[in-house]
């Protein structure tokens, strides 16, 4: 049989003949046949858009080539395989990086310039995916990047939403959000896959009976719906490997409440099937707020249920009658506690649906189960009242309230009747009012063989603070992974000349997938011919982001000036308010300096960006007040060139692929203990983008990676900061704070009033992420920048350094600690066919 396989495979090969060709004249033959057959227009006329679609499709069709192979190829070898289970994967364009993986991008360029079209302009015309709000759905982006490129039998499951992340514009300063109807023109990425759908079930009741001497429990739906599989072709780098994502779109269940037709009202019948669609319509913009919204509980369930549905299907296709082998084939990561829901719904599919018995169902969740924990602020840690999970999914909830009353007994028995205790740790959490919820991060905890934070000095904060309790009652199950970034899109593919000039250096392109071989231009970084060239790839990429800049606001800035970029979700804790006050500051010094000491000024851009949560009220007060400071700046003559601020709209992964390559300074300068790791940090590192940070997140590994040296650090520290804040209303505040304060509050720059309530929360409102407090360090930090960035063979040399130190931050080395600290998977390589 072994001979026969070897034969199979053969001929399979020999088959691959008919694959697509990637020699220029194949490649303009696949694309015009799209436009024709696929799009149905004349291959004589096409436009850009057009082309663009045509040129995805034909790119499509060799992604599922590399697809069926790989997945054909993960069946035979039958390796343990992992699943990342995510609400948000925020994938961004997929033609350029789809090109540089397959390392067919000349060919394709060559191949559309002799057509006519310019592949630049062709890539401009794709729309993001943006189904993530920002670092948690972005990371999951880069894992699968890295999974793919490191050969792991991996997939990705998530939700098809039709509205990804709004966009964002801004009208007098103000943010508005239209909606992402990112789909109307189709997604030639995908592959409906009609014929992969499962029921999902929700409300209704359960009853009980005894079937052979057991309890056996069932589940009578209110309502179902039907989800459906979209494929996702992931390709790695340089390798045949292509791996999934795939996300479920909700559609009405056909069979269900056909009951419903007969009762007279059949129209009314039919527009209440519509309600099944929204299910997966929209994704939730509000990042790291937690509310108990019924539809968001309902898309927990939706996408978790088909996903485990699914694989449960393959694994027992594999492995029929054969529970006790699950646990080695199949490895689950809970992306946050949003796929949480996934517990009790792998113990119900195990006991209700397969017969198996609660121990067995128990053991095997808790050797599949990781959980991912993303952040310490209260605000987001998710509780689903009782009373709704108890309506929605009522057998869940039975399950959940077993597992409590199981766990608690574990803990009774190490700590005794230490009720306090118990009551601090149980999953279900006794409100003050009598309403219950259910604690989702203690359920993850609980029933995860492996719990872990996203940088070395968060998942200590966890297992200190949050998770305290559980860190004492297991303490081997805590571990670290500091985050990464594929340094495929955010270095090799979104930043070409440096690319090159670093190829050049280090005398190999290896780099692109072993990243700490930037390490060896450490070497090099005081070589003034490198600091040159490095200075004029800057510089370019200064000048191509000025530009679009330029046609997003109107607003021009010198390329010349200091580009000094913070760029993420506004949020308090990541305090924009601490850099417009410095801005402000800024402003106020140039306007009283001599002409003589402006002459010796460093001149500024800078650049804010980032979407403010629909209902996040302050957040949107702080746009208004960066827009309002911008506009007077701007337009103040007496500044000219020395100082411009402008709020970048709509900032979405395209937008970050322009702006950090040309980033010189970038802000990460969130209150120490509240940024879980940051990962803008690394790309701007990588980018050889100097940073002026707090000791928070991964800009703490940054910093030794990078060279203390080599950073603006400041501001208070983790241990400091409780003490901080109890002291604060007995601090002396700086001068020069409540000067700024003062400028805001007295109108200098309008809008008082709407003002007001921001100036009031880091003043009499306590000022909970201690602006107040870091604010001189601050100043003295950004004053250093300035006198650095005069002496650029001393600027440029730290540049390097940085480039140089960002190695630890790729993904393929975090994936590497997932894959053999946390899931024990091992690489399932594609045979190359020889040729
Ligand atoms: N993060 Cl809990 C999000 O982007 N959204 C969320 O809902 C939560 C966390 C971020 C976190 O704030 C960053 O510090 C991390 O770098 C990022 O997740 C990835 O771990």
């Amino acid at each position: 049989s072994i001979q026969q396989d070897e034969n199979k495979r053969e001929l399979l090969y020999t088959l691959m003949d008919t694959y697509r060709k990637n020699d220029v004249l194949s490649i303009q033959e696949s694309i015009v046949n799209h436009v024709e057959y696929t799009l149905a227009r004349t291959r004589h006329q096409f436009d850009d858009f057009e082309c663009y679609q045509a040129a995805a499709f034909s790119l499509r069709d060799r992604l599922i080539e590399m697809w069926n192979d790989t997945q054909t190829y993960f069946k035979e070898q039958d390796p343990k395989r992992v699943y990342y289970l995510s609400m948000e994967f925020l994938m961004g364009r997929s033609l350029l990086n789809t090109l540089y993986n397959l390392g067919i991008k000349d060919q394709y360029m060559e191949a559309l310039s002799e057509l006519g079209y310019d592949l630049e302009t062709i890539a401009e015309q794709e729309r993001d995916a943006a189904l993530g709000n920002g670092g948690l759905g972005r990371l999951a982006a880069c894992f699968l990047d890295s999974m793919a490129t490191l050969n792991l039998p991996a997939w990705g499951y998530g939700i098809r939403y039709s509205y990804g992340m709004f966009r964002q514009s801004i009208v007098n300063g103000f943010q508005h959000e239209q909606p992402d109807y990112w789909l109307t023109f189709g997604n030639p990425w995908e592959i409906e896959r009609l014929i992969v759908s499962y029921p999902i079930k929700f409300y209704g009741h359960v009853s009980v009976h005894q079937e052979e001497g057991r309890q056996v429990f069932r589940w009578n739906a209110g309502e179902q719906v039907t989800a459906v599989a979209y494929d996702n072709p992931i390709p790695g780098f340089k390798t045949r490997n292509c791996i999934n994502l795939r996300l479920w779109a909700a559609k009405p269940s056909r069979e269900f409440d056909l009951e419903a037709f007969n009762t007279g009202d059949y129209v009314q019948a039919i527009l209440g099937k519509q309600r099944a669609e929204t299910l997966s319509s929209v994704l939730y913009p509000d990042d790291r707020t937690y509310e108990g919204k019924e539809l968001r509980l309902k898309q927990q369930h939706f996408f978790v249920s088909a996903t485990l549905q699914d694989v449960i299907r393959r694994y027992k296709e594999s492995h029929p009658g054969n529970w006790d082998l699950l646990p080695e084939r199949v490895a689950f990561q809970l992306n946050d506690t949003h796929p949480t829901i996934a517990v009790p719904e792998l113990m119900r599919i195990l006991m209700d649906e397969n017969k198996l018995g609660w121990t067995l169902s128990w053991q095997i969740c808790c050797k599949v189960f990781a959980f991912t924990n993303h952040t310490v602020l209260p605000e987001a840690l998710e509780k689903w009242p009782v009373s709704l999970m108890e309506k929605l999914l009522p057998r869940h909830m039975q399950i959940v309230y077993d597992i409590n009353w199981r766990f608690l007994q574990t803990v009774r028995a190490k700590y005794g009747d230490d009720w306090e205790r118990i009551s601090r740790m149980s999953i279900i959490e006794d409100g003050a009012h009598g309403d219950k919820f259910v604690r989702m991060a203690y359920l993850a905890v609980a029933a995860s063989h492996t719990v872990n934070g996203v940088a070395a000095i968060h998942s200590d904060i966890i297992k200190n603070t949050i998770f305290k309790d559980f860190a004492d009652l297991f303490p081997g199950k805590f571990q670290n992974k500091t985050n990464g970034v594929t340094q495929r899109r955010w270095l090799a593919f979104c930043n070409p000349p440096l690319r090159r000039l670093i190829t050049e250096r280090l005398g190999s392109d290896e780099w692109i997938t072993d990243l700490d071989q930037l390490k060896g231009l450490r070497a090099h970084a005081d070589d003034p011919a490198l600091q040159q060239a490095w200075r004029t790839v800057k510089q370019q990429a200064k000048q191509r982001a000025a530009a679009k800049i330029h046609a997003l606001t109107g607003v021009k800035v010198s390329p010349n000036a200091l580009f000094d970029i913070q760029i993420k979700r506004i949020h308090e804790y990541k305090r924009q308010l601490l850099n417009v006050l410095g801005i402000i500051h800024r402003y106020d010094a140039i306007k009283k300096m001599s002409a003589e000491q402006r002459s010796k000024l460093v001149p500024r851009v800078c650049i804010i960006g980032g979407k403010a949560a629909p209902g996040y009220e302050m957040a949107k007060r702080i746009i208004k007040l960066i827009c309002a400071v911008g506009e007077k700046i701007n337009n103040d003559a007496d500044v000219g060139d020395l100082l411009k601020l402008v709020f970048y709209p709509d900032y979405n992964v395209s937008g970050a692929e322009i702006l950090i390559p040309a980033s010189e300074l970038s802000q990460h300068i969130s209150t120490a203990g509240t940024e879980a790791s940051g990962t803008s940090n690394m790309k701007f590192q990588m980018n050889g983008c100097l940073i002026i940070g707090t000791l928070d997140g991964a800009n703490i590994e940054i910093a030794e990676e990078g060279g203390t040296d080599n950073m603006f650090i400041f501001g208070a520290k983790t241990e400091e900061v409780a003490r901080l804040r109890a002291e604060r209303k007995t601090l002396v505040v700086d001068p020069r704070f409540t000067h700024v304060v003062e400028m805001v509050r007295s109108g200098y720059f309008g809008w008082e009033d709407y003002f007001g309530p921001i100036m009031d929360a880091i003043t009499t409102g306590g000022d909970y992420y201690l602006v107040a407090n870091d604010f001189p360090g601050y100043l003295e930090a950004q004053a250093k920048v300035d006198e650095l960035y005069k002496k650029p063979e001393v600027w440029d040399r730290m540049s390097i350094m940085m480039t140089a130190g960002s190695g630890k931050f790729s993904t393929d080395r975090t994936i590497h600690e997932y894959a053999t600290e946390i899931w024990n998977v091992t690489p399932c390589v594609v045979p190359q066919p020889e040729n």
